[in-house]
Formats: C-alpha cells, structure tokens, sequence
C-alpha cells in the first residue's frame, strides 16, 4: 500500500490487497497454501468490515452531538441476505476489489459464493424490513432496527422424493464477521410471578411487578451501509443468556444442575425464527420472543434518550417507534410499564409519549393470520402487562362510549379482547390504539383495511390512516444480483445516478424501440438464463434450454391463496395439449418454482409435492420435453432469489384479489425486465400503473367482484363441471398420472380444489388460460417483448424502497435527512 494510505481504511486497490493479505494471515491465521475456502471469505469480509467502520463510528458521533431524530425500526424478522457482495457496492469499491481479488489470484465469484445467509425471516415481511436498512441509511435517516438474533434462521429446504424435508439451519457455525458482541449492552428480561400495588415515598400509587423468571439481553451490532454516503445506521439484535444473579444464586445452594438448566431455558428464547402459518405458532415461547427483544429496545432506547437529550417528557421527539406487524406489538405496555414502574411518570403523561412513538404496519388481512393471545397466557407470563391492556382498553372503550351512544356491540368489535369463545388479547387493536399512525403496505390493502379489518378505527379517527407502498431495493436486486443489466443500464443513460434516484431509469423509455438495445437487452437476460440453468442442472438435476425456452417463474411461499396450483393447471393443460397434438408450434417455456412451505402446513407440502411430481412426468416424456419443462429450486432464499429475479421473461403474481397485501417479489422481477403475469391485487395493481397497462398481463377477478361472488355462495363445483378442460386438467391429477397410478395422493387437494376452493382458482382458471395464451403470442414476437420489458425497467422508479422511506420520513415519521459525506 501507499504510504500515506492505511492498510485498515485504505480504498485503493493496493490497500486492500495488503489488507486481505494481513486479514488472512492475522485474523484467520493461514496463508494462501492452506487457506479454505471458507478462510479466503473471512478475510474478504474483514477487509470490508474494517472500511465501514470508521463511516459507523463518524455517524454515530454525527447523530449523537446533533441529538437527531431517530427511527427505531421495531421487527421480529430481518430477511438480510449474504452482507459482503451488498457492503462492496454500498461502499463503492465492488470493482476495484474485484480487481485487487484478481491480481492476487482468487476467485471472487468462489468467494461470494462461500457466504452463508442470514435468513432471520420468513418472506415478505422480513425482506421487507432488510430493504428499509438498507434504504433508511441511503437516504440519510438515523435509524436503528431493532430484532432477535437467532441462533437457527429459517430451515434449510431439501427435495427428497420431491417433498419438502426440513434442515436446521446454522449459520452461525462458522463464525460471524459482519457482527459486532456488545456485551457491556444487556438488558434484564422479566416473565411470570406477580404484581404488587404499593405507595412511594410521595403517597402516589405504584405498581411492582415480582418475576419468577429473569434473563438477559445482549446486543450483537450489524453495521448497515448506506449506498455512495457516509451514512451507516445500526441493527442491533438481541440474544438471550441467562442473567448472571440468576446462576450465581442457584449455584450458591449447591443447585448445579439446576443453574445450568436455567441457563439452557434462557438461552432458548432466542434460538430459533419460527416458519410462519405453523399451528404451532400460538405457543408460549414465541410470546417470550416477542416480549423479549421488545423490552431490550424499549430499554435501550430509554437509556440512550437519558444518556444523550435528557428528560423521558421529551422521548417522543428523540425517537420514533415503527411497529413492523403486531409481533413487536407488545412494545406499547412496555413502554407503559417503564414510564410508570421504573420511572414514575403518571399514567396520563405516559400514555401521552407512547401514543406519540409508535406507529404500526399492517402486512395482512387473512384471519388466520391475525395475532391474538390468550388472556390466560399472558396472566402466567406478562401479568403487569395484562394489567395495563385491562386499563388501555377500559379508558378507551370509555371513549367509544361516550362517540357511540348505546353502541354496545361496537363496543364489543372494538375491544382490545376478544371475549367470544376464550377471552383473547386482540394485538391488532393494542397496535392500533397505542399509534399515532397506522399505514397498509399498497394502496388496495391499505384501502381494504379501512373498509374491512379495521373499519371501526377509522371511522372514529380517519387522520391516523395511511398508505406506504412496499418498496425493494435496487442496490441488491440490481446491482448486487444482476450486474450485466445494471452495466448496460448505466452505459444507455450514461450515469450510474439511477441507482440513487431510480426515476430516472425513466431515460430509457425514449430507446424502448432501439433494436440496436433491443438486442443486447435480449443477451443480457439470456445470459443471466444460462446462469440459472446451469445452476438448475446442479441443483435440481432439471435441463433448460436458456436460448429457446421462456423462463416463466413463480418464487415466493408456498400458500393456497398464492395460487401456486393455479400455475400447475395450466402446466398441465398445456402438457394435455401437447399430447393430443405433438406437432403444435408453441413456444418452448421452463416453468420454474421456487419457495418453502411451513412445516406444518399440510395442503402448503402437498402442492411441492405436486409441481415435482408434474415436473417427473414432463420432464421425462419425450413427446413433450422439447416444449416444456418443469423446474423446482431448493432452498428458495435470498441468495437463490437473486439467480432467478434477473432470468425471469414471465414473472408470476396471480393470488386472489384482495389476499395478497402488497408482494414485493413482483417488482424484483419486473425491475429485472420480467413481464408479469397478474391479478388486480396488493402492489401489482400500482406497477400495472407504472409500466402501462398495455405492458403488464392482467387476468382475473377484481377484490370487488371476489367479494360479490363470496357473498352470492361460491360453488366451485358449477365450474369443474362447466368447463371441459378443467375438469380433465384436474381429473388428471387425481388419476394417478403423477403419482405413479396412486389415486390417493392428491385427493385432498384436487377434492378441495372441487368442493372447497377458498382462493378461487377454479373462478379464475378460464381467464388466466386465455391470459397465458396472449402471453405466448407476444413472446413470439421479440421486438415487441423487448421493448415492453425495457418499459417495465424503465418505469419501476416508484417501486424503489428509497421513495417508501422518503414517504415514512415526511408523512408519518416527520423525520429530516442528517446527511453525511462518504
Ligand atoms: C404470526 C407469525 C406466525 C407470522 C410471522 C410472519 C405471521 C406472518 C409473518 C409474515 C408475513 C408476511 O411476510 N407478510 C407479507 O408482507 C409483505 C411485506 O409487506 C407483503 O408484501 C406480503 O404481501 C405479505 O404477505
């Protein structure tokens, strides 16, 4: 390295050559000859660690002497994805390191490919929240997310017999470079025992709340870059441990075994994210989770307004609170409690600064999927809590009472318990009550929300409602996964601002019709689509052809309101086609899946089941497999989602209107140049918008006429029996053709499809064959494709998670930019 340039700090491409180097050989304690590969990727991701220290440090000091405004992001899940290939864009020096990689002879691609994920979420929802760190430091808003560090992320996914068979997964095994051990920071957790009501000193009631259960909290810090600005914000997760006093005090009473139990049922709390829609999910230890990594952050925010600005009348204006779905949103008796208990603040001045911190998102209005808690549980864990619910909800029923006089049974639908059939604490309404604001996550949803799941609320105070549509981010779903299109974009509009201001991806509209772009617009997808294949070859042991076939593809959970099977109807009507006419001229396509099931979700397993067992059959009939394929990804995650978002020609995102809330995989796609295939639902209904409608595929029901149709008495036996081609593409399966003559297998779904159907697949099968058929046709004409996926790019401006933050900050956070230099 230079001289004057440190080998900690240093961007040349010397520097980090040195650096890498010393990072092997004094971090990893190897050089070169017996380095593994897993060794060469520690020190990479040290070398990078050490350069984003010094912009973390600054902010920090930056945003401690200016006492700015904070968010604090309040989320059970972080979808983050591998660190090392985002943090190298985000600092600017992704090809000076590949090049500094080169000359000393390593194999970059290798290296990123050694990175194991942080899959600390589900889906949506947690990807989601990765996006907004990522954007939230991008445009320069003090921020810290706020989670659980859990020792098993989501399950590692294999295909066996092609079911879904669950592996832990244990991404901690190797080491974590990107995180930083806080262990002065700790927090004491409190759950069970009782509550007493006293008198203080100054004759003013006061409430202790007696624990028989104490652990604590300890903060791991993950750095989070902002994007070409020196702007770093944190994301601190909280990992359970048993309390020091706790051990100490069994142990002194010759209780070895028990104090190490006790160590065992701490450390628990944060072992591991459970897979959403699991039966299972209502249990205690997810209640614990919650309230822990809750209490942490309400603690530690406590501590840093005393530290910093000073009086707890003034917290509101320190921070502000997002609650990202109710799972944090226990947070509000929380903060109630600490005011009250630990602080003496009186309830009203309490309840004043907590209504003024949070804020809620709500990500879902399928029922089942509304959090409730049983009063029961919460007395055995939460007692204090249950008491200030109890109180929340008595003054404000009162308040219900006095705006609806007589009222009763609005009463009763408002209440924060639900009393019908086992009283249960309703965490939506909790959320609702404790905010100042509350927000959808696309403009149906959000509407929907104010007509259906929350109506009364906002009838009674409409100012409080929002919408915020869902946004990604382009640094990862573009740059980080497809750096062939993000060259070509640049060269086209001859900056690389867009990936700061995605508007103006709006320059390439005026080349759409260009066949000179048109062209090497088609290279780059197909060679990301060869990309793909060779790693489906790999993995899923599945042949494409990346230069005849479309790629059409449907990443995302597997759940019946998807409509996942939707997707496999017309697979196999096409399959039926093929077979009654072999020399049928149709555009070869690879239909590929991706994405995993809850463990406990039956119907969920059954449809992987039957995109693997349908992929047997056609794969292997030669009469049919020049046209088509079927290809199932293992382990849908967000390393694997960033091979398939850039390969797609067809994106699909055909869940019943009204169901999905917003989806976010739908733009990752169509800011790759996929055209999307879709219903009026969630965010499709706004890129549809964006892009034009004449450059988007729509099919289907609107949320209008689904709910027409709910309330007139859905009978999907009219349709089965009114169609044809239904009727044998579902007979099909239930024949045994994929289940080597096994008429059982698919019985409970094809019989729930005919007898059932709760997402109306059958409703919409007719229209998405005909949509299908339109898509075929164009597809065959390139010129035409090319230049509607160009338009697609090119108006995705809006779906960048950068406009979404910008929307928090002015119209719900009131929050300004503290911009710092990179
Ligand atoms: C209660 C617990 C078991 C639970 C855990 C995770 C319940 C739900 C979830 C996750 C929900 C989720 O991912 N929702 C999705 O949020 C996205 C971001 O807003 C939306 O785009 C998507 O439509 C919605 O399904």
């Amino acid at each position: 390295a230079t001289s004057h340039e440190h080998t900690r700090t240093g961007m040349s491409k010397a520097s980090l050559k040195q650096a890498y180097i010393d990072n092997l050989f004094y971090i990893q304690g190897r050089f070169r000859e017996v380095a593994t590969p897993h060794d060469l990727y520690m020190a990479a991701a040290f070398t990078v660690r050490d350069r984003m220290l010094e912009r973390w440090v600054k902010s920090a000091q930056v945003y401690k002497s200016s006492r700015a405004r904070t968010v604090c992001y309040l989320s059970a899940e972080y979808l983050l994805g591998p660190h090392l290939a985002n943090n190298l864009v985000n600092l600017g020096i992704a090809e000076v390191a590949q090049r500094a990689g080169e000359e000393l002879d390593l194999d970059f691609k290798a290296i990123l490919e050694e990175e194991e994920e942080p899959g600390l979420g589900n889906g949506g929802l947690g990807r989601l929240a990765a996006c907004y760190m990522d954007s939230l430091a991008t445009v320069q808003i003090p921020a810290i997310g706020y989670g659980i560090r859990y020792e098993f992320g989501i399950f590692d996914q294999i295909i066996e017999d092609g079911w879904q068979v669950e592996r832990s997964d244990t991404w901690l095994r190797n080491g974590n470079p990107w995180e930083i051990p806080r262990p002065k920071i700790s927090f004491p957790v409190m759950y069970g025992g009782h509550t007493e009501h006293y008198r203080d000193q100054a004759e003013r009631p006061r409430v202790r709340w007696i624990p028989d259960m104490v652990i604590s909290g300890v903060a791991y810090d993950t750095p989070v870059l902002g994007y070409g600005v020196g702007n770093v914000n944190l994301l601190r997760l909280w990992k359970a441990e048993a309390t020091e006093s706790f051990d100490f005090q069994t142990f002194n009473v010759g209780d070895y075994y028990g104090a190490v139990h006790a160590k065992i049922e701490a450390e628990t709390i944060s072992k591991v994210l459970y897979p959403n829609d699991d039966p299972e999910a209502g249990k205690e230890l997810r209640l614990k989770q919650q309230y822990f990594f809750v209490s942490c952050s309400i603690q530690d925010m406590i501590r840093l307004h005393l530290n910093t600005v000073g009086p707890l009348e003034t917290f509101h204006e320190k921070f502000v609170a997002q609650l990202n779905d109710t799972h944090p949103a226990i947070a509000v008796a929380e903060l109630m409690r600490l005011l009250m208990d630990d602080h003496a603040v009186t309830w009203d001045d309490a309840w004043a600064t907590t209504r003024a911190t949070f804020c809620y998102t709500n990500h879902t209005l399928l029922p089942e999927a509304l959090e409730t808690w049983s009063v029961a549980l919460f007395e055995r864990l939460l007692p204090r809590h249950l008491e200030i619910i109890y109180e929340i909800n008595r003054r404000f029923l009162d308040e219900v009472r006095v705006r609806y006089l007589g009222d009763e049974e609005r009463v009763a639908r408002m209440s924060l318990i639900d009393e019908a059939g086992g009283r249960r604490i309703r965490m939506a309404h909790l959320a609702v009550v404790g905010s100042r604001a509350v927000n959808g996550v696309a403009a149906l949803h959000s509407e929907l929300i104010k007509t259906t799941l929350l109506k009364d609320f906002y009838e009674m105070a409409p100012e409080r409602f929002h919408n915020v549509t869902n946004g990604v981010t382009p640094r990862r779903f573009i740059v980080v996964s497809n750096p062939r299109l993000a060259e070509l974009i640049t060269e086209v509009c001859g900056h690389d601002r867009w990936i700061r201001d995605l508007d103006s991806l709006r320059e390439l509209e005026a080349h759409a019709d260009d066949p000179k772009l048109q062209a090497r617009w088609r290279e780059v997808k197909t060679a990301a689509k060869r990309d793909l294949a060779v790693w489906l070859k790999r993995h899923a042991g599945v042949l494409l052809d990346p230069q005849t076939m479309m790629f059409d593809i449907q990443a995302k959970r597997l759940h019946e309101y998807k409509r996942q099977h939707l997707n496999v109807l017309h697979i196999i009507r096409v399959y039926q086609r093929l077979k009654q006419n072999p020399n049928l001229g149709m555009v070869p396509r690879a239909f590929i899946f991706g994405g995993k099931a809850a463990p406990g979700y039956y119907m969920a397993k059954l449809m992987i089941k039957l995109i693997n067992a349908v992929a047997e059959v056609i794969n292997n009939d030669p009469q049919v497999n020049g046209y088509i394929r079927v290809a199932f990804m293992p382990d849908f995650n967000v390393k694997n989602g960033q091979r398939l978002y850039p390969a797609a020609d067809l994106s699909e995102q055909i869940s019943l209107a009204g169901k999905e809330a917003s989806g976010t995989g739908n733009m990752k796609f169509s800011m790759n140049g996929a055209l999307t295939v879709g219903t009026l639902d969630g965010a499709n209904i706004e890129i549809r918008e964006e892009v034009g409608a004449e450059n988007f595929f729509l099919f289907g029901m609107t949320a209008e006429e689904v709910r027409r149709k709910q309330d007139e008495g859905y009978r999907p036996w009219d349709y089965y029996h009114g169609d044809q081609e239904l009727k044998s593409d579902i007979d099909l399966i239930a024949s045994g053709l994929f289940s080597h003559g096994d008429t059982n297998l698919f019985r409970p779904l094809t019989e729930h499809l005919i007898h059932q159907d709760p997402f109306m697949v059958l409703a919409d099968y007719r229209a998405y064959l005909e949509c299908q058929d339109r898509i075929s046709t164009v597809y065959d004409r390139p010129a035409e494709w090319d230049r509607m996926s160009i338009l697609n790019v090119a108006r995705m401006g809006k779906f960048s998670s950068d406009r979404s933050i910008r929307e928090y900050a002015e119209r719900i956070w009131s929050i300004e930019p503290q911009p710092l230099g990179a």
